[in-house]
């Protein structure tokens, strides 16, 4: 009789919910010491500075998870299109500093910590480097996913939770050591994982045909099934109360996985099985830019295709929309070919599983999708073998032929018997060993593509996909890059940011890096230069205890730091780097010791970047660079007129040392073959000078910030063939200059050991057509680098035009690019969610 009755209506619960934690210093103090002693029972006896990390960590993340909730309950109240930006890599980088920084909670963090015996920032250090990329492409997700918080559009990040990121790099006797990076060792306090949010995905197995009501039914039985399950990551954005996800997959054992063994009494082997479903995320392909055809690797690409479309259709449904209302409600971003089978998927449950006539999935299909090229290396170009193919996704293979079939028609009713163009244009590659080409089927299957700089979209047109922009040229769109200036300007460089607080009179410019430009007469004001040079100055301190403690160097401050960070490829030039650092060697030994001081300004010149674990070339550059370290380093003579450290596993948490302390940064590559590159814009920003060659977006920085206020060098992108075609077949002696034969000579006359090693890549200048013309940029690359000294030497007008670069590098925030990729590619709106802040609440 009196037992007393539940009544979920009063919504109670939800009500209760709706307040948000308060962030005075005590309730942040509060919510600190409650996660030190539930979440982490830690007592006084053994709480280390991890546990302070840890416990800080998921006090921030509380407040994370408030506005990640309320944003997309608002964004799915307000029945809005989402973007879903599909990516193999994300290198997000450390969260505790960005999250604080992005929330505007880091001086109340700060404050709180400092009163309980804390120093916020080496909590900060107590971070692992969340490090799931490769390089730019992985880097770019992750700035595109701030400046989509940032901005307010509704966006989700799609990729694969590797439990291995890209292996941390050790150098062992000066070679480079690959060591597993188990990041996740003392587990991660940023992500939620999702135990109800799994979807089945399905491999190999057979297709079969059956009719039905007159009509040809398809359908795919797969023979392994395997579980994606979600961990969602927020991603908050600034001067908002906006905060995105970024949603990974994990691989797991279905439950009813091999179920037979297990009837069968075979346990370990049932057992064996689950595992190998586990190992599918397991790790990341370390690959920068070659592509190694792995069945494991397509099988990665296809779980996160799988799991994100079943996800977004799933979302889609529960709004009870019709089919042809997709587009209207969904776009879908390709981050390269890498998830190009996305494309495939939908088509493929648009019209074996909805139902829909081919032609109706195909228009929806393409009207959603939208692919971004990164390379045009064609080393780099996907191509998966047929029988790898269709063996692992049988349906997803015929349906890529029907999507062929129908797209070859067309083109032999426009361009009959144009059989080159036939072939060019196929998504298949003939030939012994008949491939899938991945970049066809992503500009056949998209409305847009576009590339990363202006170049290299004008690149892609007239060269690599001049036949499909000849058929259809409106598709074709250029993306410039950017970075974001939360990260890269504000969180890595305190100092800067205060000084631009001060020049525009608030932080405004962390949202809009546009009115910088108004500031620019202050270039000329002594005072501001002074601030500016201290600025620089205690920035180069921080490096300097970095690299004495990891590399025992001991760096001169007055020396300029000279810098040059990015993973390790012949076409980027780290060789043509190092050969210029011989050519310096050899000079200052040459001249008198008593007017060397009056020659040669003194330099640190710094390489850092990871060589993919196969590129034998790379690595042998990496040990050239500690070769000449090892000299250099410790000639007496030479003292401190130059220095030359290679930094060990360059990566996002190390960038943001590195950058803010260089004054000069080397982005040579050979015209042409770097599609935009991300990190010379992050030097601009923080006042570097860049020495480099008319490649990728340094065409566009020079627009910028004018090249009068760079060191420009090098053959310009029409030149290259012919000067290949002028050294084809002919002796390097031709066409090496006396000053590049010198270096040559000395490295083979064993000056610096290793003889086998550095003779070898020598070899890829001197025998093989020297095909990234690094002996012909050789003699201007000398010449840009005696401007750099003579610049040097007059403190002001070099800080004058480093003020300049930082003042002009507004166009490259990720926030324009990302601006542009709503407008003129996702036909996106913003969506604001009311901030509590702002109204009722005080926070
Ligand atoms: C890079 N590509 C470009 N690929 O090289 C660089 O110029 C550009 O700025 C950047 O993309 C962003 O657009 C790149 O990083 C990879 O790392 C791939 C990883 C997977 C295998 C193939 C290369």
């Amino acid at each position: 009789g009196n037992t007393p009755v539940a009544n979920q209506s009063t919504n109670k619960i939800w009500k209760l919910m709706e307040k948000y934690l308060p962030n005075t210093k005590e309730a942040i103090q509060s919510s600190v010491v409650n996660h030190v002693e539930y979440t982490l029972a830690k007592t006084r006896f053994d709480f280390t500075l991890l546990h302070c990390y840890q416990a800080v960590s998921h006090s921030v993340r509380d407040r994370l998870i408030e506005a990640f909730n309320d944003t997309y309950q608002y964004f799915n109240n307000k029945d809005v299109k989402y973007v879903y930006y599909l990516s193999l890599e994300y290198l997000i980088g450390r969260c505790l500093q960005n999250a604080l920084v992005n929330l505007e909670l880091e001086s109340q963090y700060k404050e709180a910590m400092l009163d309980m015996g804390y120093n916020l920032e080496s909590v900060y250090e107590q971070e692992v480097d969340p490090a799931l990329g490769n390089g730019g492409l992985g880097r770019l997700a992750a700035c595109f996913l701030d400046s989509m918080a940032t901005l307010n559009y509704p966006a989700w990040g799609y990729g694969l939770r590797y439990s291995y990121g890209i292996f941390r790099q050790q150098i062992k006797d000066g070679y480079q050591v690959e060591v597993p990076d188990y990041w996740l060792d003392r587990g991660n306090p940023w992500e939620i994982e999702r135990l109800d949010v799994n979807f089945q995905i399905k491999f190999y197995g057979a297709v079969t045909k059956k009719v039905q009501d007159g009509k040809e039914r398809t359908t795919w039985e797969g023979s392994e099934i395997i579980v994606a399950r979600a961990y969602d990551n927020p991603a908050p954005g600034y001067n908002t109360f906006n905060t995105i996800n970024l949603r990974l997959w994990r691989s797991l054992p279905s439950s009813e996985f091999d179920f037979k063994s297990f009837n069968q009494g075979d346990y370990f082997k049932a057992l064996e099985s689950r595992q190998r479903a586990e190992f599918i995320t397991s790790v990341l392909y370390p690959n920068d830019s070659t592509y190694a055809g792995k069945e494991l690797r397509l099988k990665q690409q296809y779980l996160l295709v799988s799991a994100t479309i079943q996800d977004a259709i799933r979302r889609f449904k529960k709004k009870r929309k019709e089919w042809k209302e997709w587009p209207k409600y969904n776009a879908l971003q390709l981050n390269d070919t890498h998830p190009a089978l996305a494309i495939v998927e939908l088509m493929r449950i648009l019209i074996d599983i909805e139902g829909l006539e081919y032609e109706d999935a195909w228009e929806l299909v393409y009207n959603s999708f939208a692919y971004t090229n990164h390379t045009i290396l064609p080393e780099a170009l996907e191509k998966w073998g047929v029988e790898l193919l269709g063996n692992l996704l049988p349906r997803h293979l015929e349906i890529i032929y029907n999507i062929n079939h129908i797209f070859l028609e067309k083109i032999s009713r426009k361009y009959p018997n144009d059989w080159r163009k036939l072939s060019t244009l196929s998504l298949v590659e003939e030939g012994t060993h008949k491939t899938i080409r991945m970049a066809n089927l992503s500009i056949v299957g998209s409305h847009a593509v576009n590339g990363v700089a202006a170049l290299h979209s004008q690149l892609l047109t007239t060269t690599l996909f001049k036949d499909f922009y000849e058929l259809r040229p409106t598709k074709f769109q250029n993306k410039t890059n950017g970075v974001t200036p939360r990260r890269w300007i504000r969180c890595a460089n305190p100092g800067l940011s205060a000084l631009l607080n001060d020049v525009v009179g608030s932080d405004d410019w962390v949202i809009d890096m546009d009115i910088l430009k108004n500031f620019q007469k202050i270039a000329d004001d002594p005072a501001i230069q002074n601030r500016w040079m201290q600025v620089k100055r205690q920035n180069k301190e921080k490096l300097y205890w970095w690299v004495k403690e990891r590399c025992g160097v001991d760096l001169n401050l007055d020396s300029l730091f000279d810098i040059q960070v990015k993973r390790i490829h012949e076409y980027k030039r780290q060789l043509m780097n190092i050969l210029y650092v011989i050519r310096r060697y050899l000079d200052i030994k040459k001249t008198p010791a008593e007017e060397r001081r009056k020659l040669f300004v003194p330099r640190s010149i710094m390489f850092g970047g990871k060589a993919a674990p196969g590129y034998i070339t790379a690595k042998r550059i990496i040990r050239l660079v500690n070769a000449v370290s090892q000299k250099v380093n410790n000639d007496q003579e030479i003292g401190d007129l130059l220095k030359v450290v290679f930094l060990p596993n360059y990566n996002v948490s190390n960038a943001q040392v590195i950058i803010p302390a260089s004054e000069l940064s080397q982005h040579i590559s050979t015209a042409g073959l770097e599609a935009s590159g991300t990190s010379n814009m992050k030097f601009v920003m923080n006042g570097c000078l860049i020495i480099g060659t008319m490649d990728g977006a340094n065409v566009e920085i020079a627009e910028e910030v004018g090249e009068e206020n760079m060191f420009i060098f090098g053959a310009r992108v029409e030149q290259v063939e012919e000067l290949r075609n002028k050294m084809r077949n002919s002796n390097y002696r031709d066409y090496f200059g006396p000053r590049l034969t010198e270096v040559c000579d000395a490295i083979s006359n064993d000056l610096f050991g290793y003889k086998y090693d550095l003779d070898a890549l020598l070899d890829t200048i001197r025998n093989k057509n020297d095909y990234y013309i690094l002996a012909a940029d050789f003699e201007s690359y000398c010449e840009a680098q005696q401007r750099v000294d003579n610049l040097y030497k007059n403190k002001s007008e070099w800080t004058k035009k480093s003020i300049l670069n930082t003042l002009r590098s507004g166009k490259f925030s990720s926030d324009r690019t990302i601006r542009q990729y709503a407008e003129e590619i996702w036909d996106l709106e913003p969506c604001e969610i009311p901030n509590p802040s702002k109204s009722e609440q005080e926070r």
